[in-house]
């Protein structure tokens, strides 16, 4: 349990920020119904391992099976909704001059939950764009404009017939170009970054909480486990993050 000197001690750190950068994880999303990364896939993809899915090389070996994951994930995702952690951190910029939300998630539910100013390090699962690049990359692909067979695996490119893809980062790819950059540029400016949800194992988003408090930023962590990151926290608020944020932002309100 998590006791109110340490929401205070964090919320007195938001309140007296000009900027707070919030890094997420899978585990602001776990409340609403998404399963992490780190817990075992459901049903058919219990045999998978997500590192070896989400890669180039998967896609290419077996497209149908890479592209038939991410059309799971993507229905998964149409039943669910943003959890009251996700609406806090929306929340937070009625009072704090600057929030800036960079997260490692593809699922959406920070913006549906009203945060304004979103990073997406590593892509959006809503979105797909031809594997070949072929107009420039990326060549964006809207999947609902043309016919065609949905059970067959990923539609052929409109316009050079190669794979259709989802808009994510694979691992071995690099990050969209400027979100990384940005990333870094805020964590420099940042007086507060808020962790939440997130094992701090992959980079380099992993990279950014240590980035980030040899700049200055005080750093606070919310997750109901120790982490990668937790060394790195000036306050470890050990809890899911959809009962702590709300109770964090409600704090650093009434402080401000
Ligand atoms: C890169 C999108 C430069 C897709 C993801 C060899 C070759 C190439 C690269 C590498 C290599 N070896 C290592 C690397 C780097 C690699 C990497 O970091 N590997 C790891 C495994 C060591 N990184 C990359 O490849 C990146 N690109 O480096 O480019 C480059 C390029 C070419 C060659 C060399 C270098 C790209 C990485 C992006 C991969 N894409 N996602 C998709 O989603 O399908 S990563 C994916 O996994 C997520 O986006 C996220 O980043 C990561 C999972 O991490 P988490 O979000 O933290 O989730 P996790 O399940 O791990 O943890 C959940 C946490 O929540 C836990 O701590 C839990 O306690 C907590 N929790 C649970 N319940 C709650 C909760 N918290 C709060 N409340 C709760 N209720």
């Amino acid at each position: 349990m998590i006791d109110e000197q340490q929401i205070q001690q964090a919320a007195a750190y938001v309140k007296a920020a000009q900027l707070v950068v919030v890094l997420t994880g899978a585990g602001v999303s776990k409340e609403s119904g998404v399963p992490t990364f780190r817990d075992a896939l459901d049903g058919l993809w219990a045999q998978y391992d997500p590192q070896q899915l989400a890669t180039p090389q998967a896609f290419r070996r077996n497209p149908k099976l890479v592209w038939d994951w991410y059309e799971h994930r993507r229905k998964q995702l149409s039943a669910v909704a943003p959890n009251a952690g996700h609406i806090a951190i929306a929340e937070l910029e009625q009072f704090v001059p600057q929030v800036v939300v960079v997260t490692q998630n593809i699922d959406g539910l920070h913006q549906r939950a009203g945060s304004t100013d979103v990073i997406l390090l590593h892509g959006d699962i809503q979105h797909h764009r031809c594997f070949a690049g072929c107009q420039g990359n990326p060549t964006y692909i809207d999947i609902d404009a043309f016919a065609w067979d949905r059970d067959d695996g990923p539609p052929p490119c409109p316009h050079c017939g190669a794979w259709v893809r989802p808009d994510v980062v694979w691992f071995g790819e690099t990050l969209p170009l400027g979100a990384f950059a940005r990333a870094e540029d805020l964590c420099r400016k940042a007086q507060v970054m808020l962790v939440v949800g997130t094992s701090g194992e992959v980079q380099p988003a992993a990279s950014l909480p240590a980035f980030a408090r040899r700049h200055g930023a005080h750093i606070i962590e919310v997750n109901p486990n120790v982490s990668a990151i937790t060394r790195h926290a000036r306050v470890f608020l050990q809890g899911p993050s959809g009962e702590v944020l709300p109770r964090l932002a409600a704090a650093a309100r009434q402080a401000s």
